[in-house]
């Protein structure tokens, strides 16, 4: 499968909100990222500098971030808009990541 990586930016002091929501995740989103082929997606966040590290395995072409055209997707990055950095379509700021280093 292949390998994708991306950075999004939280906004100052969200940590708690973030997790809680995304330990909450909406089951149908949660469906819809597995049937567009998002697998063992996982988002890290540097406190530093508010950076989150998104990874996800990709059985498909595309990753998470196009998916924007979905009712479901559109609605929660919505409901996220409060505490990340977006563009004025709601969407995460979302700057993909070159890997330089991968050990099976
Ligand atoms: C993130 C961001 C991503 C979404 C995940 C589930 O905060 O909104 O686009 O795929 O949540």
């Amino acid at each position: 499968m292949k390998r994708l990586a991306f950075k999004m930016y939280l906004n100052d002091g969200q940590k708690e909100i973030y997790k809680q929501r995304h330990n909450k995740i909406w089951p149908e989103l949660k469906m819809l990222l597995k049937n567009a082929g998002v697998h063992e997606y996982s988002i890290f966040l540097d406190e530093e500098t508010n950076v989150l590290f998104a990874f996800q395995k990709l059985s498909g072409d595309k990753g998470s971030q196009y998916l924007g055209q979905t009712d479901i997707v559109k609605k929660w990055w919505a409901f996220m808009n409060d505490i990340m950095k977006t563009n004025n379509d709601n969407s995460p700021v979302t700057i993909e990541l070159e890997e330089v280093f991968y050990m099976e």
